[in-house]
């Protein structure tokens, strides 16, 4: 079965980007799929080094994960910082990928602001360290938002680079497998990471503002579904969000320049698993008075369950510390497997 792997850092309230562009994927992908699901603690720490409750936070993105439908038994939900090859194979990976590179990260220099000399180096070297959480386990598949394309791309300049680096040593140990790229036959030892980032919502943006990502640090909770909301809360977001005095249109052409209508018609299809299209089909020539409140019925019908269920995971620490404490086993031995493997590339003597 090929491998998938993806992360999700524990920092403020889940939101519907997060689900819809990463988790609702996870829980698909599990059919056909061997998925490790990962909360990114270390990756936490890159923006904000400090966090009152930790613990509660790694936790209430582990139940998420469970309340969304993701079986921990059959596949692996853990930590990062307890597996701690990550941070072996990023350091590695900071040897291996060039500053020019990470100049060119577009999420550094949002999360950095203007005073990028007061930014954290490990918010610098946060793509490595993604790059490692991955290529840790060999994975080939990652589902994520499309705002960690470009971290993706990276990923596979960093493997890429260490195969041709390290080719003779690959062939010598006999770890390589062999891959194509493009159309050429290579010999490597890490894969080329497929993200799979498709469906009619792979980039959520806010309910305040068409033009920007839905995102925990908007100051704005309007600008935001989060998955802890209630009906209530739910129902007022919707009937807030921002939206332009037309009809919908009936073609998904028609949404062209109409960021606010795209976004909502987005989420709408995402929530009820159909294509933009269909949901036109339905709601072409209808007024936002018409396809809000029918958007809020959804959102609250798909949503309640996950925030039912995650209230009371919540309650059961010993159940999600548990759950944790397995996966991290699991997720090490397959860990430790490549990092002997990598040692042995690079000729460290172990
Ligand atoms: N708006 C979004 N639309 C679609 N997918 C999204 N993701 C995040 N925002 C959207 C995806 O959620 C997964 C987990 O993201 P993360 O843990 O890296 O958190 P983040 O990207 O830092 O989340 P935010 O809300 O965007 O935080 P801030 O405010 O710090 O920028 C990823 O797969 C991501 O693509």
């Amino acid at each position: 079965k090929p491998l998938v792997f993806s992360g999700v850092q524990p920092t403020g309230n889940l939101h519907l980007g997060n689900y819809l562009g990463a988790i609702r994927k996870f829980v698909a992908l599990q059919e056909h799929h061997d998925c490790i699901y990962c909360v990114v603690d270390l990756h936490a720490l890159t923006a904000q080094l400090v966090h009152d409750d930790m613990p509660g936070q790694i936790r209430s993105i582990t139940a998420a994960f469970l309340a969304s439908g993701i079986d921990p038994k059959n596949h692996i939900v853990f930590n990062q910082s307890a597996v701690p090859q990550h941070a072996e194979l990023a350091w590695i990976f900071n040897c291996v990928a060039r500053i020019g590179w990470m100049n060119r990260m577009t999420q550094f220099k949002d999360k950095a602001g203007k005073d990028r000399e007061q930014a954290s180096l490990g918010l610098y070297a946060y793509p490595s360290l993604m790059a490692a959480d991955i290529l840790v386990y060999r994975a080939t598949h990652v589902p994520v938002g499309e705002d960690q394309k470009q971290h993706l791309e990276l990923t596979r300049d960093i493997a890429m680079k260490f195969n041709l680096d390290f080719v003779e040593q690959i062939r010598r140990t006999g770890y390589g497998i062999d891959i194509t790229v493009g159309e050429e036959p290579v010999h490597a030892y890490f894969p080329m990471v497929e993200p799979l980032i498709e469906g009619p919502a792979p980039r959520v943006m806010s309910l305040k503002d068409g033009t920007k990502k839905m995102s925990k640090s908007d100051p704005s909770d309007l600008s935001r579904i989060n998955l802890m909301d209630d009906a209530e809360t739910i129902s007022k977001k919707i009937r807030k969000a921002k939206t332009d005095p037309d009809a919908l249109p009936s073609e998904t052409d028609g949404l062209k320049g109409r960021p606010e209508a795209d976004n909502l018609v987005g989420i709408f299809a995402a929530l009820s698993d159909r294509t933009k299209e269909d949901v036109l089909n339905e709601f072409g020539g209808q007024q936002f008075s018409v396809f809000k409140p029918a958007l809020v019925e959804l959102a609250v019908e798909v949503l309640s369950p996950v925030n039912g269920e995650m209230r009371r995971l919540m309650g059961d620490t010993a159940y999600i510390d548990g759950v944790l404490r397995d996966g991290g086993e699991r997720a090490r031995a397959r860990a430790e497997k490549t990092m002997k493997e990598v040692r042995d590339i690079i000729g460290f003597v172990q």
